[in-house]
């Protein structure tokens, strides 16, 4: 397993790289360049420049996260070949300084949606929400209202989008489940043989959470998805983001056992629990077993015995200590998070090591 860490950027994040560089194992930077919009070109300069920042502290950054997707190409529009062949070039230009794995979703319209971004825990300290009522009962235009009028805080709402966003709703009312894995299908076939050419792999983060929102398709949510995914093809550069929050807010997703049958397929290894509760809410906890619903020590451990060798973060964590940070995004639970991923792995290490002598 092979330790890295979320990075916005200088001026983006709160958390520096000096600080980044004490966190315990932590050998690279999970990078993007932020202020490119999907379906534009990553410049070799920009990229260069990042590079130069992640060489003053000896961090490399092998993995991106993400490449974000054109909503043409989800949508299937004519327009999206001249997106696609942005996304060959960046992936080209990514390819230049080393990137080994690119990140990416294939969610319409929205990332990862929350309806509550520092809901207290018992503790005290704030943690990402999801409240299923909320979602249901919201009509896409009150909330677009919402969010323009009050500030309404969403991740993956960002004001370039929220100006296209009425657009994008109707365009979704000729997609459905089946169109959305086509136009998937079309993207993969045109970036997957530039993948491999540039060595790199190309590995879907899943839905989150893992069922549609506002009625919009959402198709990367289970194990039989996973599956049906793979098969799609067998080029070395189809793979996964498996990220245990997002597949892990659905209790019918046993993350271990995906983690056994699709170990090989692994890139990238998100790893943070959620607290499921009755009604379906969830909120993000810290990384422990028992302060969640997501079995955290099985998956390192279903990790461990597969040998897994590819990059792992620890996604998420709370905020804690009055840290200001970008939601979810902080510095201690974070590092927290890492320890105790770390803390896992060598004691199944240890019991490795035992177990031979
Ligand atoms: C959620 C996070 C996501 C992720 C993107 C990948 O679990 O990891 O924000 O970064 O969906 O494209
Ligand atoms: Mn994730």
């Amino acid at each position: 397993m092979r330790m890295t860490f979320r990075w916005y950027g200088e001026n983006n994040d709160s958390v520096s790289l000096e600080q980044i560089k004490q966190i315990p194992g932590v050998e690279g930077l999970v990078w993007a360049l932020h202020h490119r919009a999907a379906g534009e070109v990553w410049p070799e300069e920009e990229v260069l420049e990042v590079k130069k920042q992640a060489d003053a502290y000896g961090f490399h950054l092998d993995v991106v996260e993400s490449i974000n997707v054109h909503e043409d190409i989800k949508l299937g529009k004519e327009t999206r070949n001249e997106y696609i062949e942005n996304y060959k070039t960046s992936l080209r230009n990514v390819a230049k300084i080393g990137a080994k794995v690119v990140c990416f979703n294939f969610m319409p319209v929205f990332d990862w949606t929350r309806t509550d971004l520092y809901k207290k825990l018992e503790d005290g300290s704030t943690a990402l929400f999801y409240e299923t009522s909320k979602v249901n009962d919201m009509n896409p235009n009150d909330l677009i209202e919402q969010i323009t009028n009050s500030g309404y805080t969403m991740p993956g709402w960002e004001p370039e989008r929220l100006k296209t966003i009425k657009e994008s709703f109707k365009s979704y009312e000729e997609v459905d489940e089946d169109q959305l894995w086509k136009n998937l299908e079309y993207f993969l076939k045109e970036v997957l043989p530039v993948a491999e050419e540039e060595d790199i792999k190309l590995a879907i983060h899943p839905d989150d959470p893992p069922w549609p929102v506002f009625n919009l398709p959402r198709i990367i949510t289970s194990e039989q998805a996973i599956e049906r995914y793979l098969s799609i093809s067998d080029s070395p550069s189809h793979c996964l983001t498996l990220c245990s929050g997002s597949l892990g807010a659905n209790p019918n997703n046993d993350i271990p056992a995906i983690i056994r049958r699709f170990h090989n397929r692994i890139a990238f290894a998100h790893i943070r629990n959620v607290r499921i509760y009755e009604n379906g809410d969830f909120i993000e906890t810290s990384h422990r077993t028992k302060d969640g619903s997501v079995p955290i020590d099985d998956i390192v451990k279903a990790y461990h015995e597969t040998g897994f060798k590819g990059y792992a973060r620890p996604d998420h964590g709370r905020h804690l200590w009055n840290e200001q940070c970008r939601p979810g995004y902080g510095l201690y639970d974070r590092a927290l998070g890492i320890m105790h991923l770390w803390g896992l792995w060598d004691a199944y290490e240890l019991v490795k090591r035992k177990e031979r002598a």
